[in-house]
């Protein structure tokens, strides 16, 4: 499973008609600060947090106040250095190469003390041709600037007119001028997560060897003929030939399972070429497509495509491929005005539901495979069948994608651009387009990929004038917006990819923005495209406030995450609702009284005389009213979906803001350990109306079935919201936070990591509503 076609790394292996070697750069690392105070080694891929970290210089950086006080940290220029033997000849080898496939951020990069280039841009692959530097003990040094005071630097540098936002709201905590770097624009903070603007070398360092040719990178995309009914794959393999004469030979691309095996003649002439293949598949065969969860299988087929070529050189691959087709249908709809916005996969519309994605760390070299697998089974197991990856964070790791493909989850796949203006400079744009011609390149073969987006909210941000732009200046400001993300982005992923569509941000009027210039005057419209809404003013439980759009792509309530979360990033001075921490925690303008708001209108307050309880009960109640109001907006636009009213409706899409959190404080977040239940009720009355509740007693008997525990539960009288939590012990229950109206029920809980029934039934609380009174 693991033998992935990302060809990108792909290396001709030593073998009996070897044409390269590789050798790893990855482990053991010397880190020193800027003044040579501090060194330390440290692990790539990784960064210098987590390095600091590991030696215990720092603390968790996520306890109470840490993120300003290891500011010192980002700000600091920071050297990376290892030195190393090459276990092979080197004089044997034509070419060397120092391969990067990410560096956070910016660098410059010296071998045996020769500046061999600079980085710049996190979302990057670098690549260095050595071959005149290297020697058979090297020394390698990376010298990062600090990316706070490279972006003051840039921004200031940029004389000629300013690029809004300059700095994040205060309420953030964070660093200014994020959209001058290449870099996680989340880094600098967020409204849900904290500044930490990592440095590091954060994905895999190599150095790469070869004669007569190098398989650069191999790609392919499966494109289906309408009028044929067909099936046949585009194949495009680069390759860097540094044999002074032609290289020819013989492709053999296989897929057995289908039938399918086809030969080509190839010649390569000296220097960079690139090799397109055409492959049919046989159509005698039936091609079993790939589905979204809920929709059918994820049917997978292996391919081997092999060069053979002069001299005995043979390059063999292999890849999964996957076969579907995806369009978006914006057309004209009876009784409406405006257009359509859904998503046909093999044809069929489908109903988009799920989520936002955010970088589920601030270092990201925590992020393994088993917490990917974990968030993604969980938004699945929530009949989730679509993700959005946010354009403020990163590009995922392959993992992530691998893992969509297998569970069936579309990927709305931002460009990483997001609430900002963003400067159009001719170093700045030379790196976004090599930025997205590489993810492009590295992650179109996924059939999770559905649709590209260019950016988050900047339509939005432009035309609705959040930065106060005078509208005389507006024309220099909607000119960089085309140039961007029209002229280049756009025009690049259409060049790369035509297998899905590309829309410019999210929100917008799709075809209706491209009519008017690439802008639409309301991105927001009902009638066109996606919308994102947010209301945290009005009654959630009133779903009239809530837009009859096609497709909304974002909403959604914020809640406290669990106390016993909170407790391990806390002390006890700071376990109430107004503590320093409460708010230091809270980075968006007031939303700690939004959800008391919010909470009001339903609930009333906990009555407990004990301020912990309290502290406790409300965090309780955020949660609740959190379920409830996602709960109440997701269902209006799942009802939407079937009906025109007053010229609205047709909604084709519900993805809330959002899965899952990078730190632990207040979000929009809806995991970490809460599924919503499935069955459906109705309240008569909001609960602070309600009589005859009582208070009820849940109780427990807990065993073990296999790697699943069955939580037998039975309650003394009518419980609403029963909320169950194993304080630290990771894992989900199979439903949380329900009305349980029957004298027993069980519930199972599914460990993340191995525990026993004793250790969770230390651990076991159960709140219900008539607790917090
Ligand atoms: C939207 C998102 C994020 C933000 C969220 C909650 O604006 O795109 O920028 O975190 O709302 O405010």
């Amino acid at each position: 499973m693991r033998l992935r076609l990302l060809l990108l790394l792909a290396l001709c292996r030593a073998g009996p008609a070897a044409s390269g070697r590789s050798l790893s750069l990855r482990g053991s690392w010397r880190i020193r600060s800027g003044n040579g105070s501090l060194e330390l080694p440290g692990r790539v891929p990784g960064c210098v947090h987590s390095a600091l970290l590991k030696r215990g210089v720092i603390q968790d950086p996520y306890y109470r106040f840490n993120d300003l006080g290891y500011r010192w940290i980002s700000l600091d220029n920071w050297t990376y250095s290892k030195k190393f033997k090459i276990p092979f000849n080197i004089s044997k080898w034509q070419k060397m190469n120092l391969i990067f496939e990410g560096v956070d951020t910016v660098a410059k990069v010296l071998l045996n003390s020769v500046p061999i280039g600079r980085t710049g841009n996190m979302f990057k692959r670098y690549s260095f041709d050595i071959t005149s530097v290297v020697r058979d003990v090297n020394s390698l040094e990376l010298r990062f600037q600090s990316p706070v005071l490279y972006a003051a630097q840039r921004s200031k540098a940029h004389t000629s007119y300013s690029v809004p936002p300059d700095c994040p709201p205060p309420v953030q905590r964070g660093q200014c001028h994020v959209n001058f770097i290449r870099k996680e624009q989340s880094s600098f903070s967020w409204d849900w997560g904290p500044s930490f603007p990592t440095q590091g070398i954060w994905k895999d360092v190599r150095i790469e060897a070869y004669n007569i040719c190098h398989l650069n990178y191999f790609m392919f995309s499966p494109v289906y003929d309408n009028h044929t009914q067909e099936w046949s794959l585009e194949i495009e393999s680069s390759f860097d030939v540094v044999s002074s004469q032609p290289v020819s030979g013989q492709v053999i691309v296989a897929i057995p399972k289908l039938q399918t095996q086809q030969t080509h003649s190839i010649e390569l002439q000296p220097g960079e070429r690139t090799v397109e293949l055409f492959v049919k598949i046989n159509k005698n065969v039936t091609v079993e497509t790939w589905w979204p969860h809920g929709h059918g299988n994820q049917t997978e087929y292996n391919m081997t495509i092999l060069f053979k070529l002069d001299g005995g050189l043979s390059i063999k691959k292999s890849a999964k491929v996957y076969f579907r087709t995806v369009e978006l249908i914006e057309e004209p709809i009876e009784g409406s005005q405006g257009l359509s916005f859904y998503f046909k996969i093999n044809g069929l519309p489908i109903f988009l539901k799920g989520s936002n994605w955010i970088p589920a760390d601030s270092f990201q070299d925590r992020v393994t495979s088993d917490l990917l697998r974990l968030l993604l089974q969980s938004a699945v197991d929530a009949n989730m069948n679509t993700l959005r990856v946010w354009g403020g964070g990163i590009y995922e790791q392959e993992e992530f994608y691998r893992l969509c493909d297998e569970l069936g989850i579309m990927v709305w796949q931002d460009f990483m651009f997001a609430c900002a203006l963003y400067p159009t400079d001719r170093d700045f744009m030379n790196s976004v387009r090599a930025e997205v011609a590489h993810q492009v390149r590295r992650l179109k073969y996924h059939p999770s990929i559905i649709v590209w987006g260019g950016n988050n909210e900047n339509e939005a941000a432009l035309m609705m004038n959040w930065y106060n732009i005078p509208p005389r200046e507006l024309h220099t400001y909607i000119k960089d917006y085309v140039v961007l993300y029209v002229k280049n982005i756009r025009k690049i992923v259409l060049a790369e990819d035509k297998t899905r569509p590309f829309i410019i941000s999210s929100p917008t009027n799709g075809a209706e923005s491209i009519k008017e210039g690439w802008l639409s005057l309301n991105p927001y419209d009902n009638n066109f495209g996606d919308v994102h809404f947010y209301d945290y003013i009005s009654d959630c439980w009133n779903w009239k406030v809530f837009p009859k759009a096609r497709f909304v792509s974002e909403y959604g309530y914020q809640s406290w995450p669990s106390f016993s979360t909170l407790e391990k990033v806390s002390s006890q001075e700071d376990w109430s609702y107004n503590s320093k921490f409460s708010l230091h925690r809270q980075h968006h303008a007031n939303g700690n009284n939004e959800m008391l708001h919010q909470i009001g209108f339903h609930f009333k307050f906990p009555e407990s005389t004990d301020p912990l309880q309290t502290f406790k009960d409300t965090i309780y109640l955020t949660q609740v009213m959190q379920a409830q109001c996602v709960k109440t907006e997701t269902e209006f636009y799942r009802r939407s979906r079937s009906e025109i009213v007053d010229g609205q409706g047709y909604t084709m899409g519900a993805l809330y803001w959002q899965l899952n959190d990078i730190w632990q404080a207040p979000s929009w977040a809806s995991l970490g350990n809460q599924l919503v239940s499935p069955a459906n009720y109705h309240f008569l009355s909001s609960l602070s109306e309600s009589v005859g509740l009582h208070k009820a007693h849940v109780t427990a008997i807990i065993s073990q079935q296999g790697d699943t525990f069955a939580f037998d539960l039975e309650t003394s009288a009518v419980a609403p919201f029963v909320w169950l939590d194993v304080g630290s012990i990771p894992g989900r229950f199979s439903d949380n936070g329900f009305l349980m109206t029957e004298k027993t029920r069980t519930v199972l809980f599914y460990p993340w990591k191995p525990t026993s029934k004793s250790e969770l039934e230390q651990c076991f609380r159960v709140t219900s509503l008539m607790d917090v009174y």
